[in-house]
């Protein structure tokens, strides 16, 4: 099926090889030894100069990946209830007939694009399949970005003029980190590369520094915190902006002479006290102020993720995190928050866009696009009603029936679609319902580079990770799927393909990195990384700022509009958040197990055995109050759903605050993940109501739903 490429050999038997993990963001670099085509042993790389020998319990399972049975290696058409092969040629044309048939019935906007996490994990996904909906030409974009950072992009492109321009924790030199709502002892980092994150957090611990974590949990991160606070969900923004208000209170700002809107910034976060914080989140004031203070004092990365961007605030949350670091002298410096140096610089070069907002609205509610996406909380409403905007969608590297709210919902809708195409090695809950799917090869079986996480790397290095074994005559790399498809949509449109975009499309990922590489004058080439197993070291984060604003002035926007006008929604909320910091109702937030990676990694016994971790989490107190048995099933309804699930009393919730893990809940018809589908548990998200969108992005809000949780037995008993 698979042949090892070449290696260096060690004796007669074994070769080692050198690759990336494309599994999470951490991409740490992995050791292989091989003997023929059979995986000895899969460790961390410890000369990588970035990961430094890390490796997590799913780079291990990198192996149960490549030789899964239910992996799809050659193509599949829906026959009646079942797939059956096909091949290559015959995939292609149906899946590029399908789609161009919706857009001549019903116009090129009914056909949608659903870009999944695994793309910016693929440089061939990001060299090529963006091409797709390119030639689509539909507004009807979508990706797992608005229900995870469309927060991080849209602050950044406020404030610093690029989407991309997302500062990271500067943690192998930083005295004082502050967490808010990650948990990278699990997830290994978000939007901050930061592979061995547990090993350089003991690095930290004994230069003398601390960890602070806002958490409504106290998770594995917090549990190895100097400082743990609970904090109601969805109340962070008001502990983030009064964070900024005791540093401008106190004069304890100290800002660069680029930043801007300094009197704009006091103004707008005045009422913005640590004592109305305390009395919304349950953070005391003089927690508040301490930290504040402590930040203020320099060599401090604050760094909010998943639990501060996917809820009701969101992009508040981010805003004051980034007016934090910016008065506090701690951006741009080391051992603050800090731009990376990638050898492609994907800011500078222009690769990714700066971003835009507002050129175009979806059509039922009207909700704004962002760099050419709509939120893809309005995929469902957009397919319904008696002239739906989306007859058709193309899927890649993405299951939004699990990971978008009401993905039941979707699920209904998808079943009805005129097509349905993806671009995925699985059968599972969303392209089960595809007419065609189209596998790419797996991460063994591709080159890598990573254009996306090098940009976001606690330090900066460059890594070529080459295939590790051949792919099989039948099979086809993701960049080869999208550059024979997005030809196929062409030939069907009766469209010449200008003769650069044909270069570009038949241009193999390699080939584009070494363009990229060469071209970056820094004496890299995919050949010399190749070289150098581990990739070259370019050394510690340096000091950008002010050159690499893309703001008009080049300067730091404190206290951009379409973010402060933000502030109303919050002030309104107020009153309703005291009140419910005082109630007895119960706000849902969702967690990550080391071991599971979103929806999609449960058909390895490696990773799902032993204790189960699916239950729902909640405080004993609050399971006692309503009659509730540590163990028992419960339903939990919210205002779109309700499930049952069983419960594990434990006090690492605070009171108040239940959680599910995201990504669980494969039993359903058609499913063909054979080990997955024994899991148990329940998809969270069809507890999440894609009505809640965070107000400004438009992300979704995964976070702080509010549900109530009562025994099972009630309800069966009626
Ligand atoms: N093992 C593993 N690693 C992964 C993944 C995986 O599925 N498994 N997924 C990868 C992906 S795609 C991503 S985006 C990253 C995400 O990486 P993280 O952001 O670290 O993700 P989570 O573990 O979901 O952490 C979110 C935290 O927010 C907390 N939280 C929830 N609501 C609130 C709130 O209102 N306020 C505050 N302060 N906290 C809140 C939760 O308790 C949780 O601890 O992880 C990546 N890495
Ligand atoms: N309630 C709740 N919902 C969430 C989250 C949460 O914390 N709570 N987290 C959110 C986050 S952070 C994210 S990133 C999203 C993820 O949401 P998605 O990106 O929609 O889903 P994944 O679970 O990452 O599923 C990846 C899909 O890609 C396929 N796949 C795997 N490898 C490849 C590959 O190399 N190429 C291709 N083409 N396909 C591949 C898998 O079979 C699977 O179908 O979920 C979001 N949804
Ligand atoms: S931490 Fe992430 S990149 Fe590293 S081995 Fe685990 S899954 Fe792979
Ligand atoms: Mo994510």
């Amino acid at each position: 099926m698979t042949t090892p490429v070449a290696g260096p050999r060690d004796d007669a038997a074994t070769t080692t090889r050198h690759i990336t993990c494309v599994l999470c963001e951490a991409s740490c670099g992995l050791q292989v030894a091989l003997r023929g085509t059979e995986i000895v042993s899969i460790k961390g790389h410890a000369e990588d100069p970035l990961s430094r020998g890390h490796i997590c319990p799913k780079g291990v399972a990198l192996q149960d990946l490549h030789t899964d049975p239910d992996r799809l290696r050659r193509p599949v058409k829906r026959v009646g209830d079942t797939f059956v092969e096909i091949g290559w040629d015959e995939a292609i044309e149906l899946a590029a007939g399908l789609l161009h048939g919706v857009q001549q019935r019903h116009g090129r906007d009914a056909v949608a694009t659903y870009l999944g996490n695994p793309n910016v994990h693929s440089v061939g996904a990001l060299t090529h399949v963006t091409a797709i909906p390119r030639t689509l030409r539909s507004r009807h974009v979508f990706s797992a970005t608005s229900v995870d950072q469309l927060p991080h992009h849209l602050v950044a492109w406020a404030m610093y003029g690029h989407q991309f321009l997302l500062p990271v924790p500067d943690i192998d030199r930083t005295r004082l980190l502050v967490l808010v709502g990650t948990n990278p002892m699990a997830s290994n980092g978000s939007l901050w590369t930061v592979p061995d994150f547990p090993g350089r957090l003991r690095e930290l611990r004994s230069r003398g520094g601390r960890l602070v974590v806002l958490d409504p949990r106290r998770t594995e991160t917090a549990a190895v915190a100097d400082e743990h606070h609970f904090v109601r969900p969805g109340t962070d923004a008001t502990v983030l902006l009064a964070l900024v208000n005791v540093v401008l209170g106190e004069g304890l700002a100290r800002p660069a002479a680029y930043v801007t809107g300094m009197d704009e910034l006091r103004v707008a976060v005045a009422d913005f006290t640590p004592e109305l914080a305390e009395s919304v989140s349950g953070v005391a004031a003089e927690a508040i102020r301490n930290l504040a203070r402590d930040v203020a004092a320099g060599s401090a990365a604050v760094h909010g993720r998943m639990g501060v961007s996917t809820q009701e605030f969101g992009v508040l949350c981010q805003w004051a995190i980034q007016c934090l670091m910016a008065i506090t002298g701690n951006l741009d410096h080391p051992g603050g928050t800090m731009f990376t140096s990638p050898a492609i610089d994907i800011v500078g070069r222009g690769l990714v866009g700066r971003g835009h907002r507002g050129r175009t609205h979806s059509a039922v509610r009207g909700l704004p696009e962002f760099g050419g996406e709509l939120p893809v909380s309005v995929m469902s409403e957009e397919m319904e009603g008696p002239r739906p905007a989306i007859r058709g969608i193309i899927t890649v590297g993405g299951n939004p029936v699990s990971s978008t709210p009401a993905g039941g919902r979707l699920s209904e809708r998808m079943a009805e679609l005129e097509a349905v195409v993806a671009i995925d090695p699985y059968i599972n809950e969303t392209t089960r319902h595809a007419q065609v799917i189209l596998p790419p090869t797996g991460p063994l079986e591709r080159d890598h580079y990573d254009l996306i996480f090098h940009t976001l790397a606690v330090r900066n290095t460059a890594r070529w990770s080459p295939a590790l074994f051949e792919r099989g005559e039948d099979q086809r790399h993701e960049w080869e799927i999208a550059r024979d498809l997005v030809l196929a949509l062409n030939r069907k449109a009766g469209r010449r393909v200008p003769l650069k975009a044909l270069v570009r499309l038949r241009a193999s990922p390699r080939l584009t990195v070494d363009v990229l590489l060469r071209s970056s004058r820094r004496g890299l080439s995919v050949r010399r990384l190749a070289r150098t197993p581990g990739g070259v070291d370019l050394g510690p984060l340096e000091p950008r700022l002010p050159e690499r604003l893309r703001t008009p002035e080049q300067e730091v926007v404190l206290t951009p509009a379409v973010v402060t006008d933000g502030l109303a929604a919050l002030r309104s909320r107020l009153p309703a958040l005291r009140r419910a910091a005082h109630s007895d109702d119960l706000l849902l937030i969702g967690r990550r197990h080391q071991r599971d990676n979103n929806s999609w990694m449960h058909n390895t016994e490696r990773l799902t055995r032993g204790r189960p971790r699916h239950q729902l989490l909640m405080h004993p107190d609050d399971a006692a109050s309503r009659g509730i048995e540590d163990g028992s099933l419960v339903t939990v309804t919210s205002e779109v759903s309700s499930l049952q699930v069983e419960v594990r009393a434990s006090d690492e919730v605070m009171r108040g605050v239940v959680s599910l893990p995201h990504g669980y809940g494969h039993r359903r018809p058609g499913v063909r993940l054979s080990r997955a589908v024994e899991v148990p548990g329940v998809t969270m998200n069809d507890l999440t109501d894609p009505a809640q969108v965070e107000g400004v992005s438009g992300n979704a809000v995964l976070n702080g739903i509010p549900v109530v949780v009562t025994p099972a037995t009630l309800m069966a008993g009626g």
